[in-house]
This record gives structure tokens, sequence and C-alpha cells, in this order.
């Protein structure tokens, strides 16, 4: 099936202070429309047009890079946009993933450490994740497009840090960008949708 972009779930400037309506237009408009349009342009002829945007990540993965690439960031920015909204962050988790996240992640404070510094070792682009992987929560990090689906788990939590997310308004400041988006913007609720579809 063809890829579409979705339209944001919020209003460009929903997101402000934390991500300002300028990242926004650019990254959605312009970054995440490439990806779909040069993601079907790649995918006509690649023998993968009949799959799921799931399984085309998976079955290009290694051996289509220009169209991993692309299918991969389409899937990642997908869910990007509903890992955020409007007067999310807190500290006040669903019960089910809080009680996962104290299990396997070793609690709130923990897993908010763990995530922004896996975000902060990314070095150059690429993604912070919580995925589930063999019944638990894990923490993972991946160059580029790529996600933790080519790496046989589901990702319930994803932070894109390529500098197209963050540069306009951090600058360089990688670090600050990851606290204020875990503190001022995950939507929990969205996470653990994913978390209850992923187990
Ligand atoms: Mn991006």
């Amino acid at each position: 099936m063809a890829f579409e972009l979705p339209d944001l779930p919020y209003a460009y400037d929903a997101l402000a202070p934390h991500m300002s309506a300028e990242t926004l237009e650019f990254h959605h408009d312009k970054h995440h429309q490439a990806y779909v349009t040069n993601g079907n342009n790649l995918l006509e002829g690649s023998g993968l047009e009949g799959k799921s945007l799931e399984d085309v990540c998976r079955e290009s993965h290694g051996k289509n890079a220009g169209l991993f690439n692309n299918a991969g960031q389409h899937y990642n920015h997908i869910h990007f946009w509903s890992w955020m909204k409007p007067g999310g962050g807190g500290t006040s988790l669903p019960a089910k993933l809080q009680a996962a996240v104290d299990s396997d992640l070793g609690g709130f404070d923990k897993m908010r450490a763990d995530f922004v510094q896996a975000g902060v070792t990314q070095f150059g682009s690429g993604w912070a994740w919580i995925a589930v992987m063999d019944g638990m929560l894990e923490f993972m990090k991946t160059p580029n497009g790529e996600n933790p689906l080519v790496h046989g788990a589901t990702p319930i939590l994803g932070c894109d840090v390529w500098e197209h997310s963050y540069y306009i308004d951090y600058r360089n400041a990688r670090p600050k960008y990851l606290e204020a988006w875990f503190d001022g913007l995950v939507n929990w609720e969205y996470v653990e949708q994913m978390f209850d579809a992923a187990t």
C-alpha cells in the first residue's frame, strides 16, 4: 500500500514552548513528506508493494537501503507525532504501563534518566526508544531511520534525535531537548496503547 502523510493530531503551535510551530512545519511538511514521496517512488517495483508498513521495514532492512531508510522514517514519524501531545509529559503513567516500568526499567526516575541518556549517546542522527522485546521493556537507540522492528522488538516510545527535530528550538543542546520533550510532551496514553498492542 502506498505511504501517505498523516495530518498532525494537533495544531502546529500546540506544542510550544517545548517544540515550536516552525519546527513542526519543517519537520512534518518537509521532512516527513520527503520520506513519504521518496518511499513511494522506491516502493514501486520493490516486490514489497502489498505489504504493511511494518513488514516493508522488516523485509527491506539490509536488502534495499533506500527503501528501508524512507519506510523506517515514515513508520517512526507516524508514531512520533502521536507520542507527543499538548500538555503531555508529567510523572503519572497509566497503571499497567507504570507496573512494567517499575519491574523492567527500575521506576519512573531511572526510566527518564536512561531514556535521555540513550538519546544523548546516539552518535549522529537517530532515535532513542523504549521497546518491548520478549515481553519485557528495554531501552534501545538506533541510527538514521532504523527502528526496533528490525531487531525483533516493538517500539512503544521513541524520540527523534535528528537535528531537524530540535535545532531551531534548542540549537545544539540535545540533552535540553530530550528533557523538555520527556517532561512536557510525551503522550503516555499513546505509549500505553502501543504497549497493550505489543503484549
Ligand atoms: Mn525527523
